[in-house]
């Protein structure tokens, strides 16, 4: 099967097709029993993260069980923090633990962007693998976190509920606040060329925490990073397809979709359907949005709604997904209502 037969690429690529492509964010994870023995087996998250062997088994686990169209690289966004030169550690049922970068004296003790290799090529192995291990039609996705996203949890050094450690610091150190945000950015790039080379056939970049940013930085903070490495891939990759996934954009999906260039936005479960489909799907392949919630759920209401959101979606190019990560109380069974809604 050449790659333009797969699904995944040609809705990526432009094309509306009767029945959407469908993978799920986290679809490798804690809800999987086969990805709680394969952790276990690792010993940490990170070991999983840096075992590629393991990683791209991991990877695999929902694409053999489910047949999603699909797999996204099993690593996570803060391994580029780690390469610049973050302590990370996850401590069990908390969440990630970073040293604190907080001062511009902090900022220029990090390593320069090409120093991440050290740190993270196993995951460019991983990737490797895995191109040579999915079946024909499945398309693998390569990813990172995109840079506000990133700078959040190496200034806060964890997860923060409204992230105020960075937004902070973008307030009240604007030059250190931006010499970091340029710093994850090439980082990125450099990352992301590296999974591509690698094998990766689309990116992704989430930038989960879009949301909390004022109308105001928007465009600065969140916007322009997206842009700048959606332009240097496409410039190093001609025809790389870009996801982006400005989460909690709001109001201001309209103008990324239009101006940020990458070829497909993700939106989460808050924005309307048939506003996607009237002021996005027009610039854009538009990846979403059902409400991870349904995946714990199930039933009819899963179904109904998984079949609503084809039928807003379906007169332009839809990857069916949800509007963020499927969480570990989720039933693996409702993965095949889901699937026999969108496919049946
Ligand atoms: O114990 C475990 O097994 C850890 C749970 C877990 C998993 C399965 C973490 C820790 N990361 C991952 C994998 C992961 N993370 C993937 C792999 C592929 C897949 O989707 O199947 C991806 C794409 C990510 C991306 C990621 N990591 C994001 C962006 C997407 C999102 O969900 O918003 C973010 C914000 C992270 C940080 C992170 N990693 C892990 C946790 C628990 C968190 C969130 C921390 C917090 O804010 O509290």
């Amino acid at each position: 099967m050449s790659s333009q037969a797969k699904p995944l690429l040609r809705a990526l690529a432009g094309e509306t097709l009767r029945v959407p492509p469908v993978w799920l964010m986290r679809q490798a994870g804690r809800y999987l029993p086969e990805y709680r023995a394969t952790r276990e087996k690792a010993g940490s998250f990170l070991d999983l993260c840096y075992t590629p062997e393991l990683a791209a088994e991991v990877t695999m686990q929902p694409i053999r069980r489910f047949g999603f169209d699909g797999a996204i690289l099993f690593a996570d966004i803060l391994l580029v923090p780690q390469g610049l030169g973050a302590d990370l550690t996850f401590v069990p049922g908390e969440g990630p633990r970073l040293s604190t970068v907080a001062t511009a004296e902090e900022v220029a003790a990090l390593r320069p962007a090409e120093a991440i290799h050290d740190t993270v090529a196993p995951v460019y192995e991983t990737v490797r693998i895995l191109s040579q291990t999915l079946p024909p039609e499945v398309a693998l996705i390569g990813f990172a976190g995109a840079p506000w996203t990133v700078a959040t949890y190496m200034i806060a050094g964890r997860g923060t509920p409204n992230q105020e450690p960075a937004r902070r610091m973008l307030l009240e150190q604007p030059d250190a606040f931006f010499t970091l945000l340029d710093l994850i950015t090439e980082a990125t790039i450099e990352y992301l060329a590296r999974q591509v080379e690698a094998g990766a056939e689309a990116v992704k970049l989430f930038d989960s925490w879009a949301g909390s940013l004022s109308a105001l930085d928007f465009e600065r903070v969140c916007l322009e990073p997206n842009r700048r490495i959606t332009a240097e891939l496409k410039s190093r990759f001609p025809g790389l397809p870009v996801i982006a996934f400005p989460r909690g954009a709001g109001a201001w999906l309209e103008r990324f979709a239009d101006s940020c260039g990458a070829d497909c936005v993700a939106i989460d479960q808050h924005v309307p359907t048939r506003w996607a489909a009237e002021r996005l799907q027009p610039h854009v392949c538009v990846q979403g949005n059902l409400d991870p919630l349904l995946m714990v759920a199930g039933g009819e209401p899963l179904a109904a709604a998984a079949r609503r959101i084809r039928e807003d979606l379906s007169g332009g190019p839809h990857v069916f997904n949800l509007g963020h990560g499927i969480t570990p109380d989720a039933d693996p069974e409702n993965v095949h209502i889901l699937l026999d809604a969108i496919r049946g």
